[in-house]
């Protein structure tokens, strides 16, 4: 078995990114086998319990109020639109149902409404994860007493680089968010964004961030940017595919029993750009049309492509 570490150093994850392609994507793979199926993927569906008008000033995304993109701002959904949502998508084979909500952080009267929503999804026999912003230690605990499986709270990128995306926030305070989280006992998602303007040496920081974590995240989401029109980033130019590629099985190598997430950016990437990526070691995806607020592919879509790859949904682990 490869050894877990959280003492990667730079130049190690630089040599891994130097490797040729094949050598790279053969050493993921065969790390991938020793700890999970090969062929089995997860499967998360999202939805956004509260839509646009966020106070940061993230540059990527379509929610900022600093960003011109059009979005209609919704309130926080009513408990009874969350559970048909999820009942949705776990008829269409998700096991995992995260809710996304555009808060610089939760109000303990807003975390009130999500600790119902993540018990009534629970008792749907789905696992549950939310994306709220920071969090203090006591609404973590609140939310792990709720039952909460998850917390999804991105890292996004380098610290070197993240000034450049984020001035609202800083990354120590994503650390600290993620550093409740498991403290509480709550499983980590965290990850981040290729494609926002950053070098090959912020990726490998950003990894060697994710892997030198005290623990790893069970879930490493890696996103490549959707160019949203009306933000900062929408003109950006298009990562190249074999530099995503690269950064999926790196991530593998460096956190080998993390789930590694092929998350936003799907519509724009060829059926064997994500086969090059479940080769690497990503074994989780996000299924169902919407993302947060842009298109993900056609739940057929993806049933077509893992039937042409022989890939088969993992099986929830929650029972009703
Ligand atoms: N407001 C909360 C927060 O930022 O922590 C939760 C929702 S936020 C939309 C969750 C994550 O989605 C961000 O951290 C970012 O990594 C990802 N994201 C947002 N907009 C994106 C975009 N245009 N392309 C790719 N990923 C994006
Ligand atoms: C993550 O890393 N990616 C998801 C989820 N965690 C919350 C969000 C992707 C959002 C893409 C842009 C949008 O749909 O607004
Ligand atoms: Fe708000 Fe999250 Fe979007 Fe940043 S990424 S603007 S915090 S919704």
């Amino acid at each position: 078995m490869s050894e877990i570490r959280n003492n990667w150093t730079l130049a190690e994850v630089d040599a891994l990114f130097a490797l040729p392609f094949n050598d790279l994507l053969f050493k993921a793979q065969a790390i991938h086998r020793q700890y999970f199926e090969p062929n089995k993927v997860q499967v998360s569906t999202l939805l956004s319990i509260k839509t646009g008008a966020c106070p940061e000033d993230c540059s990527y995304c379509s929610q900022s109020a600093r960003n011109d993109t059009g979005l209609e701002r919704e309130r926080l959904l009513a408990l009874e639109e969350v559970v048909n949502a999820a009942q949705e998508a776990r008829e269409a084979g998700a096991t995992r149902f995260c809710m996304g909500a555009a808060w610089r952080n939760p109000t303990d009267k807003s975390l009130d409404h999500v600790v119902e929503m993540v018990k009534a999804v629970k008792d749907l026999g789905l696992e549950t994860c939310v994306t709220l912003g920071m969090l203090t230690a006591e609404q973590t605990r609140r939310l792990r007493d709720a039952g909460l499986d998850y917390y999804n709270h991105n890292l996004d990128t380098s610290p070197e680089f993240y000034g450049e995306v984020i001035t609202t926030r800083s990354y120590q305070d994503r650390l600290d968010t993620l550093s409740y989280v498991r403290e509480a006992g709550i499983n980590v998602c965290s990850g981040g964004i290729l494609g926002l303007g950053e070098s090959a040496t912020d990726r490998a920081r950003l990894l060697q961030e994710l892997a030198n974590l005290p623990k790893h995240p069970e879930s490493v989401p890696i996103n490549e940017l959707v160019r949203i029109p009306g933000t900062p980033l929408a003109e950006n130019e298009k990562l190249d595919s074999f530099d995503f590629i690269r950064c999926i099985a790196v991530a593998r190598i460096l956190m080998p029993t993390s789930y590694v997430r092929l998350s936003a950016g799907r519509t724009e990437m060829s059926d064997e750009t994500q086969a090059l990526c479940f080769f690497a070691g990503a074994n989780s995806i996000f299924a169902g049309d919407r993302l947060l607020t842009t298109d993900n592919p056609a739940v057929d879509a993806d049933q077509q492509l893992f039937s042409t790859l022989g890939l088969e949904r993992e099986e929830p682990c929650v029972s009703v």
